[in-house]
Parts: structure tokens; C-alpha cells; sequence
């Protein structure tokens, strides 16, 4: 049936229209905030778990320990820091307080803390110590605070406790200058009057944002980062940054649909939630002498690192001091060897400086070619995108050109700020990236390959 002109009209306006619609809702596709940029360009962060339950050799305490155990015998939170920038890490997080409630600052809201033992004549401050060694070696600090507090007697009478972790995290956030990010464990437990603690999540995060609009707050539910779902140390193979928020919309929950988006994040997702891969170097979260001979090994830290830095997530990984305070020499060398090695993997990029061809066909598929310059052994490879300007790309092929044709080194779904791996050694003339899908318009990949060390 021919137009009638209204609807000729009608057609035609909506044609003119349709680049504008486009590109609206591109622009209202999700992009980092600049502190989330600045989170993920760290790549790699150390957690510090240190508390009572290092004096009592226990995973989490109940909040009736003597304060009198705490007395660290040579702490020096530099020892931390040095060994931190040897690991390559940009950041650092502490348990100012786990769930135990033992606070490492001197705080007005309990007696319960380091003003009441030993450490440093009961004069100390364990989290202005550690804040002064993370400016000294130019890392970024960042803070535990445990909702959950086996100690504090207003735990579970809600709006009281709320009140009292407020003020928690205001002395934490207005006392020692820039905090980089603040994590908010899922953990929660009953009070004393037998309640389960109802947390107020909407004020405490509004409180954070009020108090540094430059931190990134973790949670299962953000609001700026999210757990990526288990403690292992691995990120979804797919992985996008972004979340539906109603998936998640509190810490703590659980099921299938929970676990696989906080796994893999949401194509379709309408926030910017980057994963956070949170993991110890030994068995447990704090110091075990037991587990001194249980320190992960080189070998184990590099394959987290690609299971997470390398599947466009950021690794936490826990190094817990000893009783002595500082960090166990098990641990320091096997963090330094994982850096060597992740150096060396990444130390030469033999696609720097080639020829690249790049070509986008349709809106949501594009090839790029690299020519390299002579035929050479590759055994690492590196794809990233520009996420400033969002995450784009949801499936790829890349295969690399032998002296018999072309063949397929690996094949997966996103990208985002870094997809590295490890491949079979082989040696090529040329690579070629083909995006075979994308959530917007594809922009150029950073391709990066590497020669056997
Ligand atoms: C968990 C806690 O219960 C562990 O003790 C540890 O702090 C880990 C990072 O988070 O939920």
C-alpha cells in the first residue's frame, strides 16, 4: 500500500531523527566516573587483614577478645609498603575494623580499640601509621570497615548501630586526607538482643560520596565497584563493567542470577559496576603460622593476575601481617617473583610500532590486521579498549598468520580495559583481531604481542 503523505511525512521525520535517538542512547550508555578509571588503571592492589584475630590465630573473632592482645611487637607499615610496590601495586586497603569490632584508630564511638591496648603505650594509631607509609611510597590508601560488629552493644538495635558506624566512618574519612576506596563486606550477623542488624545502606553510601567524592565504594551492590563473586581470584571470562543495579540492589544475596552478575557483569547494563577480584595469598584471610608454608606460589599469583587483571578485573590480594606486624618473608618473595614474572611476560611487544589496518563493517563487527615486521614466536597476547569511552566489544577471534595460513590463537566474548593471556608458543608473520560483536560501534583495540621471555 503507497504512503500517504502524513505518514510520508511522518517516515521521514523519524529518518532525520534517527542518528539524534542513536546517538542518545549511546550517550546514555554507562561510562567510569574518573575514580573508577583511576581504580582500574591500578590494576593490582594489596589488602591488609590485621586485627585481633592475628593475636589470636582466628579467622573472625566474636568480639570478646581482651584488647590487651594486641601489641605487635616491631610493626612498621613502610615494610608493608615497599613490599607492595615490589608486587606492583598502586594501592592498599586495611581492616580498620573486622567483624570483631576491635577498632586500629583511636575512635570516640568505643572503647574497644587500640586506645586500650599495649600497642604504642595505648598512644597509637595503626590507621594514621598505615595512611603515612602509603603517602610515603606514593600508594593509594583505601579502608575496611566490617558492618557487622560482634562487639559494639548497639549492634542489632538498628538505628542506633547505624548511627555509631556513621561516626565510624566519619572519623575514618575526615581525619587522614584522601581515602581511595572504602569496602563494605556482606557479612551480617545478630545482635546481642538476638535482631539481625538492618543496615542503611542509601545513608552510608550518600555519607561516603558527601565525605570524598573522590572514593570508590565496594560492595556486592556498589554502589562504584562490585565483588566479582568468589574468593578465588576469578573474574567471569566474560566480563563486562557494567550492572543491571536491580539485580543487586543490597549487599549479602545470594542465588544463581546473584552469582552470575556479579560474575560477569551485564551486557545490557545501565550502571558503571566494574568487578573486583578479591583473593588471599594463603588459605586464610588473617596470619596463620601454619599457613606460613601454605604462601601461594609465583606460579599461582601469575595465573591470578591473568584471571583477573587479565579478564578486565582488579586484583586484591591479601598479604596479612604477622604478629610481629610486619609481612611474612614467604610472602614478600613470592610477591616479588610474581612481578618478575608478569614483567618479563609483558617486557617485549613485538607488534609495537607495526603496520595496523583497521576496519569497521556494519556497526557492531571490525577487523584489525597487524603486519608485523618479520616472522616471530609470540606467547602472550594483550587486547584492551579505551573504556573511557565505555565497553564495547562482546565477541572476538583473534588468529595469528604461519607459514601455512591463518589460525585461530583464541576466541572469547569481552574485552574492556585488558584482555591478556598466555597462548601456545607460535611463531607469525601477522595478526588479526575480528570483532565479530559489539554493544556499540567498535573504536580501535589496543593490540599488544609478546615474545617468548
Ligand atoms: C569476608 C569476611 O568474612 C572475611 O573475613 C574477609 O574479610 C573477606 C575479605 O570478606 O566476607
Amino acid at each position: 500500500m503507497p504512503f500517504s503523505r502524513r505518514e510520508f511525512l511522518l517516515s521521514a521525520a523519524a529518518l532525520s531523527a534517527a542518528p539524534a535517538l542513536l546517538a542518545q542512547a549511546r550517550a546514555s550508555r554507562p561510562r567510569p566516573s574518573r575514580p573508577q578509571l583511576a581504580w582500574q588503571q591500578d590494576e593490582v592492589a594489596l589488602f591488609c587483614h590485621f586485627g585481633v584475630n592475628t593475636f589470636t590465630n582466628r579467622e573472625w573473632g566474636d568480639g570478646t577478645e581482651s584488647p590487651s592482645i594486641f601489641n605487635p611487637s616491631a610493626l612498621d607499615c613502610r615494610q608493608w609498603t615497599r613490599a607492595a610496590k615490589a608486587a606492583g601495586a598502586k594501592a592498599l586497603i586495611l581492616t580498620a575494623k573486622h567483624h570483631d569490632g576491635f577498632c586500629l584508630w583511636p575512635t570516640a564511638t568505643t572503647s574497644h580499640s587500640v586506645k586500650s591496648s599495649p600497642f604504642r603505650g595505648g598512644n597509637g594509631d595503626l590507621v594514621r601509621e598505615f595512611i603515612d607509609a602509603c603517602h610515603a611510597d606514593g600508594l593509594r590508601p583505601g579502608l575496611y570497615l566490617s558492618p557487622w560488629d560482634r562487639n559494639h552493644s548497639s549492634y542489632g538495635d538498628s538505628p542506633r548501630y547505624n548511627e555509631v558506624y556513621r561516626a565510624q566512618l566519619t572519623e575514618l574519612l575526615t581525619r587522614y586526607g584522601a581515602i581511595h576506596e572504602v569496602w563494605f563486606d556482606g557479612a551480617n550477623g545478630e545482635g546481642p538482643n538476638g535482631k539481625r542488624q538492618v543496615y542503611d545502606w542509601p545513608a552510608t553510601w550518600a555519607l561516603v560520596r558527601k565525605l570524598q567524592p573522590n572514593a570508590v565504594m565496594f560492595s556486592d551492590a556498589g554502589p562504584d565497584l562490585r565483588w566479582i563473586g568468589n574468593e578465588r581470584g576469578v573474574a567471569g571470562e566474560t566480563n563486562w563493567s557494567m550492572v543491571k543495579p536491580e539485580i543487586v540492589p543490597v549487599p549479602g544475596l545470594e542465588g544463581a542470577e546473584v552469582m552470575r552478575s556479579l560474575q560477569e557483569g551485564d551486557r545490557d547494563g545501565t550502571v558503571w559496576r566494574p568487578g573486583e577480584t578479591d583473593v588471599s595469598i594463603r588459605p586464610g584471610w588473617f596470619w596463620h603460622p601454619a599457613e606460613d608454608a601454605k604462601v601461594r606460589t609465583p606460579d599461582n599469583l601469575e595465573q591470578l593476575w591473568f584471571t583477573s587483571v587479565g579478564r578486565n578485573s582488579k586484583l586484591l590480594l591479601n598479604v596479612p601481617p604477622t604478629t610481629s606486624g610486619l609481612f611474612h618473608e614467604n610472602d614478600v618473595q613470592h610477591l616479588t617473583a610474581m612481578r618478575s614474572r608478569i614483567t618479563e611476560c609483558f617486557a617485549n611487544d613485538i607488534a609495537k610500532g607495526a603496520a595496523r589496518q583497521w576496519q569497521a563493517s556494519g556497526a557492531n563487527q571490525a577487523t584489525l590486521t597487524v603486519t608485523l615486521p618479520r616472522a616471530v614466536t609470540i606467547s602472550a597476547v594483550d587486547l584492551r579498549e579505551d573504556i573511557a569511552n565505555g565497553q564495547r566489544v562482546a565477541g572476538f577471534t583473534l588468529e595469528g598468520r604461519t607459514s601455512t595460513g591463518w589460525q585461530t590463537l583464541m576466541a572469547g566474548t569481552t574485552i574492556g580495559h585488558r584482555r591478556a593471556s598466555r597462548i601456545d608458543a607460535i611463531t607469525l608473520s601477522a595478526l588479526r583481531l575480528r570483532i565479530t560483536d559489539a554493544i556499540e560501534p567498535p573504536r580501535q583495540v589496543a593490540l599488544a604481542a609478546f615474545s617468548a621471555a
